[in-house]
């Protein structure tokens, strides 16, 4: 059953996601000036509306997640500080280790707990002492949702524990909210209610809110001044950028709470896929858009299946050796989740297959 002349099926990520027609208007139509004067009024639009979302004084608007954290990240440490992040923080794991590269910050790394939480004991055991042998340890950076736990949610109460921790000790809590809608759409409240108790955030427009490009880091006001000198030296300052800021107005007005459609096809496909041999999934983590699997058949592996797939027009990517990752998102409809499903078993039934080629993204 090879999918012939039939749309592929990309649920590889969210990132893959393009801009709405409502988007492509806007763009078309976006009032612009130079930004690095402050004189793109699509922007600065952008940037207000971003930060009263999220609850803080002002923001920034940046070209990627990646830029966001480290950007973020550069403006609370100085050279040879401490920043205290999960072991699988995307920040520690898919940043090439940029605000160690760039800035000379210290990563710290706790244990991830299956909830995509950090144990707030742990956490505090880490913050080092005031002696000439240590760094000194500014900032806790925290994933909300958390990626490769598995698009988990974290609580109003943990990030409420976490910053007060942070707060009590003397430090900054940054938290990585590429897909803190998610987060807020799944708990029911708001993003702003979400961060209260964090300083600063990096949130994505350009995943699961189907924007092109950009994401939005806030904080308070100075926070972002600092965060704006940063952007400029790292290459970010983007000039008449309201072209693809007004698509980030419509993700925002238009994009976040259809979110929730996603995560119930995210939970129909972890159920069907849980019900096949083969394969199985950890339910309980299947929390928003992302559903991670592994491949339980002994002589496949991830690459092995992930491959095949593409071959029947399903995409996902291999995230370990045995596990996979699947994201629903704004392209991914109720029936092509029945495609994908019905597609699984077909692949793991056969006898023989070619072997996987690809990257594993683990
Ligand atoms: N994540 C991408 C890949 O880099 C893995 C994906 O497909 O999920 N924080 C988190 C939690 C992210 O998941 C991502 C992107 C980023 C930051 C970086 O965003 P971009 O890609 O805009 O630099």
């Amino acid at each position: 059953m090879t999918r012939v002349n039939q749309a592929v099926i990309d649920m590889r990520s969210d990132t893959i996601t393009r801009p709405t027609d409502a988007m492509r208007e806007a763009m078309a139509r976006a009032e612009v000036g130079d930004d690095v004067y402050g004189e793109d009024p699509t922007v600065n639009r952008l940037e207000a509306m971003a930060a009263e979302i999220l609850g803080k004084e002002a923001a920034v608007f940046v070209p990627s997640g990646t830029m966001g954290n480290l950007i973020s990240v550069l403006s609370h440490c100085g050279r040879g500080e401490e920043m205290i992040l999960g072991d699988n923080a995307h920040i520690f794991y898919y940043e090439q280790g940029g605000s160690a590269a760039v800035g000379g910050v210290h990563p710290r790394t706790v244990p991830n707990l299956a909830d995509g939480s950090l144990d707030l004991a742990t956490v505090a055991a880490a913050i080092r002492g005031n002696d000439e042998h240590f760094p000194v340890t500014r900032l806790i950076a925290i994933e909300n949702t958390h990626n490769r736990r598995g698009g988990t949610v974290l609580s109003v109460e943990y990030m409420d524990a976490l910053g007060a921790l942070a707060h009590e000790r003397g430090l900054l809590l940054h938290v990585d909210g590429a897909r803190i809608w998610n987060a807020a759409v799944a708990l029911g409240v708001t993003p702003a209610r979400l961060l209260e108790n964090a300083d600063t955030v990096s949130a994505c427009l350009s995943k699961g809110l189907a924007a092109p490009v950009g994401s939005v880091v806030a904080g308070d006001r100075d926070f972002i001044r600092r965060a704006r000198r940063m952007r400029k030296q790292v290459g970010g300052g983007m000039r008449q950028a309201g072209v693809i800021a007004a698509a980030g107005i419509v993700a925002l007005d238009e994009m976040v709470d259809r979110l929730a459609e996603d995560h119930a096809r995210a939970r129909v496909l972890a159920a069907g896929l849980d019900e096949l041999d083969g394969v199985s999934v950890d339910l309980a983590s299947v929390q928003t858009n992302l559903v991670y699997f592994d491949v339980t058949r002994p002589d496949m592996t991830a690459l092995d299946l992930a491959t095949a797939l593409t071959r029947e027009g399903v995409r996902v990517i291999a995230t370990g050796p045995q596990r996979l990752r699947a994201v629903t998102h704004y392209h991914i409809s109720g029936e092509d989740i029945e495609t994908a499903l019905a597609a699984v078993p077909d692949v793991l039934a056969r006898d023989s297959f070619e072997k996987g080629d690809g990257i594993v993204y683990g």
